[in-house]
């Protein structure tokens, strides 16, 4: 808890202090002091020079004092606003603002006379780029089917686990040309999560949400170089990545009917160990309407963005893409309502919806864009923006339609655009009557991927409108996300003062590495599931505050490759801004 007496200088203007001020012993105090991460809470990726930067107090400070970390000078200071309870987090925060101070360095903020410090932060141009580079680094970390070299991933080096090169159908998805039983060859992708399996619903959105980002990006993309095995061919490095999933992706089509199995799994979740060690026999599992669906959507944006690219490789793809597009949803068609039935012999992820209407809203949506045919009036009509997630795919849809720019789709487009304007700045509201500053109101599983896909969509309102209105709300997302929330922590592995070391993530449980592999975003707090852990550990009741850094916590502690999507689209967006 807190110490020290605090001193209530009401009405003090925030000043920035040239000379510096206070007395020797309290510099030195407070140069010295350990970081008090439960009573400050701070962005501990750090602040863009220009941005707007607010710290949260949860204690009883008159005044706070922006330090310079090396000399303990004061180099700003103010009053934090009044205290406010938010019942999500069970407790009471004093936004501190410091936006005004820009100069770059490394600083900590401490309350008024006392002692009590954060932990060291940096304001700078650079303070995103690094942690960018490792939220798309850790789809390369993730990868099956090949070695991971010491060259590309350092001590997360590993050997190449699941070949699936010889992959069984399973008796759901026997077809006649395929009975029960038959076996086919699969390789590649990437693994989904913590686990070892590869799910076609949850890589749509993933693939969707990074290719949306190079269609966005394309520049930025090509300066990131992630040092993979890829790195230096003609290709971006970002995109060689997405290649590696794609060409998994495109083998779970059954090329006799176009159908798309759900997902390529073992029968059960297998124990902490390396993928190597895993080798229990893998299944592709019953074709589903869903999953069948959603693969006809990205292929067929896939086909459009990469249709005209400069490289011959991605432009052959792209054909590739659009027949595939076509067969699936042929087959979708044909086959409307077969939901996704975990078998009884099957225990892994389901990613099950009994709700397809979002999913055929965006197949139709990626199509008619592939093609250049616009649907026919009314087809908006019933689709809301809504933050979009595995299960709720219609937002992809309405975000293509908004970002597409030929004749045929100009009425589409304004009122694609205008959906996902409105609900943004609903958005905006909310975050703004939000203490932490963030715009959720309901902590599900995977919380965190929730305010970065909300900020994503913010990003995409300020591209949508050329309004600055969205990004103080896009940095408050961020903010939350590396630290100024209520458990403290930066939910990034590998980055910031406080940061989750015990993932449920196979490989990061068994490697022996004790960092875990670096530029994943946990899941983050949730109250969807409190027993996780046998013996359950000490879990808060308030959502937003109910998180473990502990292995056994998968339902807050997981990391996804649906969830490190919009943390990269977020992160690499505010980085390619700086100037
Ligand atoms: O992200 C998924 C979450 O929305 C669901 O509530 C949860 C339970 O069905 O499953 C999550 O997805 C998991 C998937 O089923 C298997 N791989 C790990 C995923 C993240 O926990």
């Amino acid at each position: 808890m807190i110490s020290g007496k605090f001193i209530l200088i009401l009405g003090a203007a925030a000043t920035l202090t040239a000379g510096g001020c206070g007395s020797t012993d309290l510099k030195k105090a407070r140069i010295e002091s350990a970081a008090n991460t439960e009573a400050i809470l701070v962005n501990q990726a750090g602040y863009l020079p220009g941005a707007e930067k607010v710290a949260l107090l949860r204690a009883d400070a008159g005044t706070f004092e922006v330090i310079d970390a090396a000399t303990g000078k004061t180099v700003f200071e103010s009053t934090p606003a009044d205290p406010l309870y938010w019942e999500l987090s069970g407790d009471t925060v004093r936004a501190a603002d410091f936006s005004p101070l820009k100069a770059e360095g490394t600083y900590r903020i401490c309350l008024g006379d006392s002692e009590t410090c954060s932990a060291p932060f940096r304001i700078g141009n650079d303070v995103y780029h690094e942690i960018t580079v490792a939220s798309v680094k850790s789809y390369y970390l993730n990868r099956s089917a090949i070695e991971i070299s010491e060259e590309s991933g350092g001590k997360w080096a590993r050997p190449a686990g699941h070949p699936d090169t010889a992959v069984i159908v399973h008796s759901s998805a026997a077809s006649a040309g395929r009975p029960a039983g038959t076996v086919i060859s699969s390789p590649g992708g990437w693994y989904d999560a913590g686990d070892y399996n590869k799910y076609i619903v949850n890589s749509s959105i993933t693939s969707y949400t990074l290719l949306l980002f190079y269609q966005m990006f394309p520049e930025y993309c090509r300066t990131l170089n992630l040092n993979i095995p890829e790195s230096g061919n003609e290709i971006p490095d970002l995109v060689d990545e997405l290649l590696w999933n794609l060409k998994w992706y495109l083998t779970m089509q059954d090329p006799a009917d176009g159908g798309v199995y759900h997902k390529l799994t073992n029968l059960n979740f297998c124990g902490f160990v390396m993928p190597h060690e895993a080798t229990d026999p893998r299944y592709v599992v019953m074709k589903s309407t869903a999953a069948t669906l959603d693969f006809a959507a990205f292929t067929a944006m896939a086909s459009r963005i990469l249709a005209n690219d400069p490289s011959e490789e991605l432009r052959a793809l792209a054909a590739t893409c659009l027949e595939a597009s076509g067969k699936a949803m042929k087959w979708a068609e044909a086959n409307p309502g077969i939901l996704y039935r975990q078998p009884a012999d099957v225990s892994t992820g389901a990613y099950g919806d009994d709700n397809l209407s979002d999913e055929l809203f965006w197949a139709k949506a990626e199509t008619a864009l592939a093609y250049g045919t616009a649907p026919a009036e009314g087809f908006l009509e019933g689709i809301n923006a809504v933050t979009p997630s595995w299960n709720q795919s219609a937002t992809l849809g309405l975000i293509s339609l908004a970002l597409s720019t030929g004749e045929p789709f100009a009425s589409l487009r304004e009122e694609a655009a205008g959906l996902i304007v409105s609900y943004t700045d609903e958005l905006l509201q909310k975050s703004a009557a939000c203490p932490y500053r963030i715009s959720l109101d309901h902590f599900a599983w995977g919380s965190t991927s929730d305010v970065a896909n909300q900020a994503m969509l913010k990003i995409i309102a300020m591209k949508l409108t050329g309004s600055g209105r969205f990004l103080p709300s896009i940095q408050s997302d961020i903010d939350w996300l590396l630290g100024t929330n209520p458990t403290g922590y930066c939910f990034v592995t590998g980055f910031g003062t406080l940061s989750p070391m015990h993932i449920h993530h196979r490989p990061s449980g068994a490697d022996g590495v004790p960092e875990p592999v670096p530029g994943f975003l946990v899941g983050g707090p949730n109250i969807v599931v409190m027993n996780d852990c046998q013996p359950p550990v000490e879990r808060s009741p308030f959502p937003a505050r109910s998180y473990s850094d502990v292995e056994c916590s998968y339902s807050t502690n997981e990391i996804a490759i649906n969830w490190n999507a919009p943390l990269v689209f977020l992160l690499g967006a505010i980085d390619s801004m700086r100037p």
